[in-house]
């Protein structure tokens, strides 16, 4: 086991990787931007050095500062948490080529899932179900036109380099396919210097289901359950939970088998997560796979009784998987919902400042990751994230009613929240039925009923 890990993020993702490490006995070193010198990972942490000015590409994007910062404190590994350099290959062979440790999978699995064309063309080949439409990149409109005439309209135009719905487009016929192709190959290059483009059939009122995998290094691949991300809007996931309310036992088992196939045929290492469409027939295909650990990490932990972050650590440190699919046990229901610092009521618009005094929930099944306090200064330069609210009850209905008492002793001041959001979507009849789907939210904050209830 390693002696001393550096932690390479901010924030709550920083404060949970910290809390896995002092549980294995493992020193940690937290680096930080000068507007972070106050934040709760910098206290947790053993030792902290400040790697830079609060722009995230002079401080945690900075592959020299943080390679430094290593050598100065002399780690033995480097946990990327997610977002920043955790996707990034070029810092995976920097780290081994100091020697050190990346907690995550290797250079060659990120890449590889990196250019979302390039998976989809892996796992179609693999016989794992992936979305009509073109078979690898659309070099030309022709290419693009031909896909779409075999997919059937509507069709989304997809960034290569982009995922997570970066740069996607939607066309309905020949025309807008052929405007949308130039433009969203425009779009790709300035965004990702990459201007590949990818034309799949737009799957109507599908759901994301996603399945969390492990993989050790000795071949033992293991998958702990799926996650359903369908309420999201602009593709930021603000609620997932466990299990998806539509996904019957057979389904299950072939989207497990089919994430668990892929993982293993690619020799996968490390925690990952294989994202799914699960279309109104009850068909799936695959979509992308993140090579990181994910924000909603938390709501499989507590399902399945794992400690995700740990079992990466140990991973990383050489170490078998203790456990079998066979052992894997999910229980009840969990339910996550994302407190970030945006006023719902004003488009989302961010809401950083000093929060006077923050009061979290408690009680039977009720877990917060967060990184805030009463004091703490909420900055603008990062993401909004503030908490993440995981509830656990036996059954679909406990979780809810179990999540709308959290949200309400959710107190805070100082800067809005998504908390509001949280409340009346545990009250709306559709997803206290379970039967919503991608455009659920979207839906819901059109028709203007969440604002008139709330100026009520
Ligand atoms: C799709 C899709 C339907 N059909 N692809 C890709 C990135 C991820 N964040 C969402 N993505 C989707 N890809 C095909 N072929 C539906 C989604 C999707 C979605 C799309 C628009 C608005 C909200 C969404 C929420 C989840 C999934």
């Amino acid at each position: 086991m390693f002696n001393r890990i550096l932690v390479a993020n901010r924030g709550e993702i920083a404060v949970r990787i910290i809390r896995a490490c002092r549980e294995l006995g493992v020193k940690t070193v937290a680096v930080y931007s000068d507007v972070d010198a106050h934040s709760l990972h910098v206290q947790l942490a053993d030792e902290a050095i400040c790697i830079g000015p609060a722009a995230a590409g002079d401080s945690y994007l900075k592959i020299a500062n943080i390679i430094s910062a290593a050598e100065v404190a002399d780690v033995e590994a480097i946990h990327p948490g997610y977002g920043f350099l955790s996707e990034n290959a070029h810092f995976v062979q920097i780290c081994e080529g100091c020697n050190i440790t990346f907690i995550g999978p290797s250079a060659e699995n990120i890449q590889s899932m990196g250019d979302k064309s390039v998976a989809r063309e892996t796992m179609r080949k693999l016989g794992v179900p992936t979305v009509p439409g073109s078979k690898s990149v659309a070099r030309t409109q022709e290419e693009a036109l031909e896909a779409a005439r075999i997919a059937g309209y509507p069709v989304l135009i997809k960034a290569s380099a982009g995922g997570g719905g970066k740069g996607m487009r939607i066309a309905h016929n020949d025309v807008s396919l052929s405007q949308g192709f130039l433009m969203a190959s425009a779009e790709a290059e300035r965004a990702f210097g990459n201007s590949a483009v990818y034309v799949e059939k737009y799957i109507e009122n599908a759901r994301h289901v996603e399945i969390q995998i492990l993989a050790d290094h000795y071949g033992n691949v293991v998958a702990l359950g799926e996650r359903d991300c369908s309420i999201q809007r602009r593709h930021q996931k603000l609620l997932e939970e466990t299990p998806c309310p539509v996904l019957d036992s057979g389904q299950r088992r072939k989207m497990i088998k089919a994430a668990k196939c892929a993982a293993e045929s690619i020799g996968y290492r490390n925690a990952g997560t294989i994202e799914f469409l699960l279309d109104a027939r009850g068909d799936f295909y695959f979509m992308e796979m993140n090579t990181r650990v994910q924000v909603e990490h938390p709501v499989t932990e507590v399902a399945t009784g794992t400690d995700i972050v740990k079992e990466q650590i140990k991973i990383a440190a050489g170490q078998k998987l203790a456990f079998d699919q066979k052992q894997v046990r999910q229980q009840g229901h969990v339910i996550e919902w994302r407190v970030n610092a945006e006023d719902p009521f004003n488009n989302f618009s961010p809401s950083p400042g000093r929060i006077e005094w923050v009061h979290f929930p408690g009680g039977p099944g009720v877990r917060i990751d967060s990184h805030i306090y009463s004091g703490y200064d909420v900055c603008p330069y990062y993401d909004s994230m503030l908490a993440k609210i995981i509830v656990n009850g036996a059954d679909r209905e406990e979780a809810v009613s179990r999540m709308a008492r959290a949200l309400d002793e959710f107190m805070i001041e100082g800067v809005k929240t998504t908390v509001p959001l949280g409340q009346f979507i545990m009250r709306d009849e559709l997803f206290r039925q379970g039967t919503y789907h991608t455009a659920f939210l979207d839906n819901l904050l059109k028709d203007d009923s969440f604002a008139a209830n709330q100026r009520t």
